[in-house]
């Protein structure tokens, strides 16, 4: 990155997004610096992303277009990068816009287009088609991740999700709980793809946890209705662990959008534990707190130096016996009852095999 402004502004200059003074500072330091990309940390509409483009004379990119971007550098699975396809695809449809004169030309011609369309009308036409089509072989790979849902639900283990802002560590954490050795990095999304384990708490008590995608502030829409089957996983466990990088400045922000994207995929009300990693970085010991009930609700942990998983094990372990209604102390945790996993029977069989509590 050659330089980084920011611009503080009142009222948004609809053409430009920002305003004239701002264009000229932009654009001299293009010239300047010779620049070949020029990156708005917003989303621009088409019509601002093609003034700025010829003002800087170089090519502009928006926020939602390097999210996507990042995505489709990330994608592995087959299921990953249909996603993106589609988050990419919905993303240009919007952006076909009348301003490009050359789809603006009436092109006759054999082949693709029919008689007398603009290219404009061909593109978006094209589009159509294939947005159709990644959507229905979409729908097909949430039909087989619904049913393998289901088969982990029959077989009445315990579902606990890792979910959180970007670069928060859950792959880390996933990786040092399930002896796995899934992609960690310092860089953002990392993980596209969930991936499931189980992983034993304590004598005979298991559970599936899995790792999931990262959220990041304003997550663009587009995505996450292209992730809708991937987020909707988080809906359906019966424990989240929401992992919050505590040696970020920022860990309260970040944690509030969160939120919001739980809210979008509609997991909001799902039972929480809230994971303060990286605690290395700010010297600080492993630690709990619990919440009005007793359950403990709060855990410091540091993944990289793996200090503290055993109270985060105990943690989801103290929410699983409180569902139970057992209450929750070292006894139980490590009784060779089957007690926490009998639980998983409760939630998911009829009132008539409750009684196998
Ligand atoms: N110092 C320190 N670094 C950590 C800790 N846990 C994770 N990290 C680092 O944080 C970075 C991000 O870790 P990941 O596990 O990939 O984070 P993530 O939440 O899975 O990120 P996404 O998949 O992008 O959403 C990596 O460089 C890890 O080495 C920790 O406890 N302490
Ligand atoms: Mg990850």
């Amino acid at each position: 990155m050659v330089f980084e402004l920011t611009a503080k502004r009142q009222g948004l200059n609809s053409g430009l997004f920002v305003g004239t003074g701002k264009i000229e500072e932009i654009k001299y330091l293009c010239k300047k610096n010779q620049t070949s990309l020029v990156i708005f940390g917003q989303e621009l509409s088409a019509i601002q992303q093609r003034n700025l483009s010829q003002s800087f004379n170089c090519r502009v990119i928006d926020r939602v277009a390097l999210i996507l971007d990042i995505f489709a550098l990330r994608a592995n699975s087959h299921e990953g990068k249909v996603q993106v396809e589609l988050a990419q695809l919905e993303y240009l449809s919007s952006r076909l816009v009348r301003g490009w004169s050359h789809l603006e030309r009436q092109k006759g011609g054999i082949g693709l287009r029919g008689p007398g369309e603009t290219q404009l009308e061909t593109d978006r036409r094209l589009i159509g088609v294939k947005v159709k089509k990644l959507r229905h072989q979409l729908k097909i790979l949430e039909k087989q991740r619904k049913n393998r849902r289901r088969a982990r639900e029959r077989s009445g283990i315990l579902n606990v999700s890792l979910i959180g802002y970007t670069n928060a560590g859950k792959s880390t954490i996933f990786n040092v709980l399930s002896k796995s050795k899934v992609y960690a990095a310092n860089q953002l999304f990392a993980t596209l793809d969930t991936t499931s384990r189980r992983v034993f708490l304590n004598k005979g008590k298991s559970m599936i946890l899995s790792d999931t995608v990262g959220f990041i502030n304003k997550l663009p829409h587009g995505l996450i209705e292209a992730f809708k089957a991937t987020l909707h996983e988080t809906v359906h466990s019966d424990l989240l662990v929401h992992v919050i990088d505590y040696s970020d400045e920022n860990w309260r922000r970040h944690m509030n959008d969160v939120e919001i994207v739980l809210r979008e995929v509609g997991a909001e009300k799902v039972a929480r534990i809230n994971l303060f990693n990286k605690i290395d970085i700010k010297g600080l010991d492993p630690r709990v707190e619990h919440d009005q009930c007793g359950r403990i609700n709060n855990v410091w942990i540091s993944a990289e130096n793996n200090k503290g998983l055993n109270l985060l094990k105990q943690a989801i372990l103290s929410n699983v016996l409180y569902d139970l209604d057992i209450g929750f102390n070292e006894d139980n945790v490590d009784s060779s009852s089957n007690s926490t996993n009998s639980y998983f029977l409760k939630k998911n069989k009829s009132p008539s095999t409750g009684s196998l509590l």
